[in-house]
């Protein structure tokens, strides 16, 4: 492990990693972490297949029969690439109807303390004791950690279409099977209580349309709080992945969030965690799909522009409206390129991690670009001149001053890619003309050319710089 040091001399060197499994049909995941040793018995973990998908995450030193017996009890189905299960249908501030690929709004609540959690891994029934236990891991109480759930989301919705909003109520109603209501309890409830002490399950989480979250608050894991609760943020940012609807990915290689091994050598969702996100919840500018809901880009400047945040076409049907305008006539170059790599993926199986099979997440899509007048509608430029995992380019679009629109979309292929796109641009210079020397001998206020608003001395200046060209009249 990269933070391997630190970790080590924390953990005693058991600790290097977590383990976590998923039991779709009998929805159920289970997680664990085990060290470098070979790992000593411990109890059974029983999934409970009355309730609502759970995932379970273990602690250090979690055995091999543990996790073979949770598999044991748990089927499995292929999710495809990226593991994207079931994702939410229905949130309380969206209602219902939503599908792959449509952008999400989740309230999240704590649960209130003595709200009573039932066994869901075997453990006994006890009330949830989340704000007691966390007020003593840090004391400066609910303003030190709450920051870190905030932390938590805030990444995620950085990522993909997700909008968190953070519910201020809890009722405290039935676990888990309560629906997220607007000021009564949020679509994601958190809550703690003992599950087995240190080591062994860490926490778990229900799949959609439940997405809550029972974590140990009697495991001293937590109570590494270094590197900002690193360790914290990692397995509970994973366990909301699973309240998204995600699975766990193979081979442990520690690139990727979703991985039955949660890693310390990174921090929160990584490339393939970003597909997934963005297959089932779009990009963070969902819906854009219409040049009336385009995504703003603003005046563009000589120095060009360069989209820094995750992009993506996530499906068959989904295009990117980009709005942008510039003050006077340019030549503008739009580039887009697909972002990806070729990465073993792959399903868990059995309790065990897959070798998995070699894909690129750069030819998912085969995109498509045009440049569209300020009607939206009008194509003034398109390029479609490479395949899948190929850019394309509209080279010098001379374009007047005004607002127009970019379209991304696919060409071709109907799964997510990852995408960025730049434009660069050059001033059209517009030559003076003999008669502009005589307008502007006349108009204080001068003439526009040379893609600017030039009085005589101007022009006279810039004759003498050399910088003015004549044609004919
Ligand atoms: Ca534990
Ligand atoms: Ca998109
Ligand atoms: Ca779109
Ligand atoms: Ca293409
Ligand atoms: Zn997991």
């Amino acid at each position: 492990m990269e933070k391997g040091d630190g970790m080590k001399r924390i953990f005693a060197g058991v600790i290097t990693a977590f383990l976590c499994m998923v039991a779709i049909a009998q929805d159920a995941d289970v997680s664990t972490r085990k060290g470098d040793q070979a790992v000593k018995a411990s109890e059974t973990v029983q999934a409970d297949t009355t309730k609502p998908g759970l995932a379970l995450c273990f602690a250090p030193g979690t055995s091999d029969e543990v996790v073979q017996q949770a598999y044991a009890n748990a089927a499995e189905e292929d999710l495809g690439f990226f593991r994207l299960g079931t994702r939410w249908s229905t949130t309380s501030l969206n209602g219902g109807g939503l599908g792959l690929g449509d952008p999400t709004i989740i309230t999240w609540s704590i649960v209130p303390d003595g709200t009573m959690i039932q066994g869901f891994a075997g453990e006994p029934a006890a009330p949830s004791n989340l704000t007691a236990w966390l007020n003593t891991v840090y004391p400066g109480g609910p303003s030190e950690w709450m920051p870190i759930f905030d932390a938590i989301f805030a990444n995620w919705s950085t990522f993909g279409g997700l909008t968190y909003v953070f519910e201020p109520s809890d009722d405290g109603a039935v676990f888990p099977d309560s629906p997220g209501q607007a000021g009564v309890r949020g679509d994601v409830r958190i809550s703690a209580h003992f599950i087995d002490g240190n080591s062994n399950i860490l926490a778990y989480n229900f799949f959609p349309d439940t997405g809550d979250m029972v974590i140990d608050s009697a495991d001293n894991f937590y109570n590494n709080t270094s590197q900002n609760s690193l360790g914290m943020r990692n397995v509970l940012s994973h366990e909301h992945g699973h309240g998204m609807g995600f699975s766990h990915v193979c081979p442990v290689q520690q690139t990727k969030l979703m991985e039955p091994f949660v890693s310390f050598a990174f921090d929160g969702p990584q490339h393939d965690d970003l597909l997934a996100v963005n297959r089932g919840y779009g990009d963070p500018n969902e819906h854009n799909d219409t040049f009336g809901d385009a995504t703003s880009i603003g005046e563009l400047t000589e120095a060009g522009f360069v989209y820094d945040g995750t992009l993506s076409i996530d499906d068959t049907s989904d295009q990117d409206f980009y709005e942008f305008t510039i003050s006077s006539q340019h030549l503008v170059t739009l580039n887009a390129t697909p972002i990806g790599f070729e990465y073993l993926e792959g399903p868990q199986v059995g309790g065990n991690c897959t070798p998995g099979t070699l894909f690129n997440s750069e030819d998912n899509i085969d995109l498509a670009i045009e440049i569209l007048d300020s009607d939206g509608t009008t194509v003034l430029e398109s390029a479609d001149n490479t395949g899948p995992a190929g850019s394309e380019t509209i080279t010098e679009a001379d374009l007047p001053a005004g607002t127009y629109f970019i379209r991304v979309f696919p060409a071709a292929g109907n799964e997510v890619q990852l995408y960025g796109f730049d434009l660069s641009l050059v001033e059209v210079a517009i030559p003076c003309l003999y008669f502009d020397l005589i307008t502007a001998w006349n108009n204080p206020n001068g003439v526009s050319c040379l893609g600017a608003n030039l009085t005589i001395q101007d022009i006279i200046q810039a004759v003498i710089d050399g910088q003015v060209s004549w044609p004919s009249p």
